[in-house]
């Protein structure tokens, strides 16, 4: 039963398998005079407002409000904590829209109490480039839930990305809706064992002692790839055209141009690290990593607040074995002091999980498309996307 989503243009589960639908959009665009001009109403008690990210002030209510009432996993042991100047980052890529960075306040006190944003994105999908959304951090504070806000909060973003000429969108979710686009498994590297068994994270196994399990997850000190380097802004043309060929691959996938590779991989401290590994020789670039950084808070532990995790994000090799290009990135997430380093079976990530000790996750992470239809589900292989 989903009387909200059973009347949006998505894929419904009653049209699963069935290969007579065509691949493409599932409505048409309207002129943008046909889109409604005004937004859409709210219970009386609250009101819009556009979140300005550039103000230290509204960022951080948008802060406060996810800290507290963001995701959280299956046993509510932790909730993602991400910071201010990761969300300065994730939500203003180059041509985004202040418009599209929605709060829900209530109207005698003005706290915020929810939260809707979209980011501009070009989008393949098998042969076609389309003008999409990513719509992400959706947010009802927890003494506003289960009132019908999230279904008007999502077509008031929808409407704004409409007045922009824009009918399609992706995003993801850790639950089942209808339909995803392919189904993928979060996985896990253990970097400090003993603070993950203390909070909760990993439990020891049969047979599994503290130190053994220390020596298990050991990492070499240093890095074992000649030429590795943090990225710097000259190296944006050529990791862009790495990332551009090796995205052509995948089913799904963006399109970056320079100024989105420079936004989104040009190394933030404490929001996104990138490493190229430069030919010692010809001084081209061959391979690149990069992770984000994303927190969660620990709920209800004696000893800790705070888990620092990192968050694989996009890769290319060409000559440096992938498995020894991420294998470095965990020696530097090690030495960075990061506690575990995180990772979806999406891409060529399947074969480095488990040889790099990688543990599956209690988590899953759904990928939908908006007004899009696939003919089948994808394999997690098949897609190319990350969303934060
Ligand atoms: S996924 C993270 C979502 N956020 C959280 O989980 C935070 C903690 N939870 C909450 O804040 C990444 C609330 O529980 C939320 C729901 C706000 C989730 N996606 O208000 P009601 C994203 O941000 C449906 C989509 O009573 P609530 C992606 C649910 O199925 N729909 O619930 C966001 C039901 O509809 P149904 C979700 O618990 C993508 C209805 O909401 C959902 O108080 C958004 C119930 O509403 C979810 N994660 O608030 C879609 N969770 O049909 C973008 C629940 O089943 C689409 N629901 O009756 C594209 C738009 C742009 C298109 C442009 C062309
Ligand atoms: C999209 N932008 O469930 C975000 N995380 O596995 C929205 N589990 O951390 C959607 N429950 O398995 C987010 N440890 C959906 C994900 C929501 C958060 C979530 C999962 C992903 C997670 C951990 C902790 C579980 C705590 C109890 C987990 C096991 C690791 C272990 C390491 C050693 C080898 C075996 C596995």
């Amino acid at each position: 039963q989903h009387k909200f989503w059973e009347t949006q243009p998505v894929g419904q589960f009653k049209d699963v398998g069935n290969s007579s639908l065509p691949e493409g959009p599932i409505e048409q665009p309207t002129p943008l005079s046909e889109v409604k001009q005004e937004p859409y109403n709210l219970p009386s008690l609250y009101e819009w407002t556009v979140c300005d990210m550039d103000s230290d002030e509204v960022c951080n209510e948008v802060y406060v409000l996810l800290t507290n009432n963001y995701v959280e996993d299956d046993d509510n042991l932790f909730r993602f904590n991400y910071s201010k100047e990761f969300l300065r980052w994730g939500l203003r890529p180059p041509g985004y829209f202040r418009s599209w960075h929605i709060g829900v306040r209530v109207k005698a006190s003005k706290k915020l109490v929810a939260f809707i944003t979209g980011i501009p994105v070009k989008l393949r999908v098998r042969d076609e480039v389309v003008r999409m959304a990513e719509v992400n951090f959706l947010c009802v504070h927890k003494k506003l839930r289960s009132k019908r806000l999230a279904p008007v909060m999502i077509k008031e973003v929808t409407r704004r990305i409409h007045l922009e000429n824009i009918w399609q969108a992706a995003y993801t979710a850790g639950v089942l809706l209808p339909t995803p686009v392919t189904t993928c498994q979060y996985w896990h590297r253990t970097l400090n064992p003993k603070k993950l068994i203390d909070v909760g994270f990993s439990r020891l196994g049969e047979r599994m002692t503290m130190s053994r399990a220390i020596k298990l997850y050991r990492l070499p000190s240093s890095t074992a790839t000649l030429g590795l380097r943090k990225m710097e802004l000259r190296d944006v043309p050529a990791v862009t055209r790495l990332l551009r060929n090796y995205l052509s691959r995948f089913a799904v996938a963006p399109v970056f141009d320079d100024d989105e590779v420079e936004h989104w991989l040009l190394p933030q401290e404490d929001v996104v690290d990138s490493y190229v590994v430069e030919s010692p020789d010809s001084h081209e670039i061959t391979d690149f990593f990069s992770f984000y950084t994303l927190p969660s808070s620990i709920l209800n532990n004696p000893n800790y607040s705070n888990l620092k995790a990192a968050y694989t994000f996009y890769n290319v090799s060409t000559t440096t074995p992938l498995l020894q290009l991420i294998q470095d990135a965990l020696i530097i997430a090690k030495q960075k002091d990061f506690d575990v380093f995180n990772a979806l079976d999406i891409m060529e990530n399947e074969p480095f999980l488990k040889e790099l000790k990688f543990g599956r996750g209690d988590g899953q992470l759904y990928y939908y498309l908006y007004n899009y239809r696939l003919k089948d589900a994808l394999k997690p292989s098949e897609l190319g996307l990350v969303l934060l």
